[in-house]
């Protein structure tokens, strides 16, 4: 079962959250923002030393002050008009964080709504690539999460789930 839930990623105690952070990994706002300051000043740290992250990419860090473990920093597409690869790219991110997940043999992972903030991605066509990998990849996770921070994500989420 994938879980649908509404709520702040920063709070859950899981084995890794998602991070939706910049190609530059040093923060941002957002919910990338709201990790760095949970976190604590050692992310920060920490993201220095990994030089980046290509768009599509993610990287692994320690959790530090926050209740999950582990941060996997992923960078999605900035929303072009729909073009400019946006959707491979984006599926991309979600594939390459359960790779990381996986390496690490993590059992639970939580994810926001990458690139459906700052980075104006569609809400309906994001929902539905995140939610295409995270059944591809239910096999292997107790537990996988989908993080919505307002109730009407939460709800576009559930409707795409049930199959409407
Ligand atoms: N918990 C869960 N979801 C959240 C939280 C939270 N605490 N805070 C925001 N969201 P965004 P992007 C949701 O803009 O579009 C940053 O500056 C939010 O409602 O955080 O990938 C980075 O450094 C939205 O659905 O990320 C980059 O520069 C989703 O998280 C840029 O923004 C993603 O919104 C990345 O843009």
């Amino acid at each position: 079962m994938i879980e649908i839930i509404h709520g702040d990623i920063t709070k859950l105690v899981v084995d890794a959250i998602v991070n939706a952070a910049n190609t530059s990994l040093l923060g941002g706002g957002g919910v990338d923002g709201a990790i760095h300051r949970t976190a604590g000043p050692q992310l920060l740290n920490a993201c220095r030393e990994l030089h980046g992250c290509e768009t599509g990419d993610a990287k692994l860090t320690a959790g530090f002050l926050l209740p999950a473990r582990y941060v996997i920093h992923t960078v999605g597409p900035i929303w072009q008009g729909g073009e400019s690869n946006e959707a491979a790219l984006l599926t991309q991110c979600y594939r390459r964080c359960f790779e990381i997940a996986r390496q690490q043999q993590l059992r639970s992972i939580a994810f926001p709504g990458i690139s459906t903030g700052v980075y104006r991605f569609p809400k309906e066509i994001a929902a539905r690539i995140a939610l295409t990998q995270m059944q591809a990849n239910q096999a292997d996770f107790e537990r996988i999460i989908a993080v919505c921070f307002s109730k009407s994500d939460q709800n576009l989420y559930q409707r795409l789930a049930d199959g409407q």
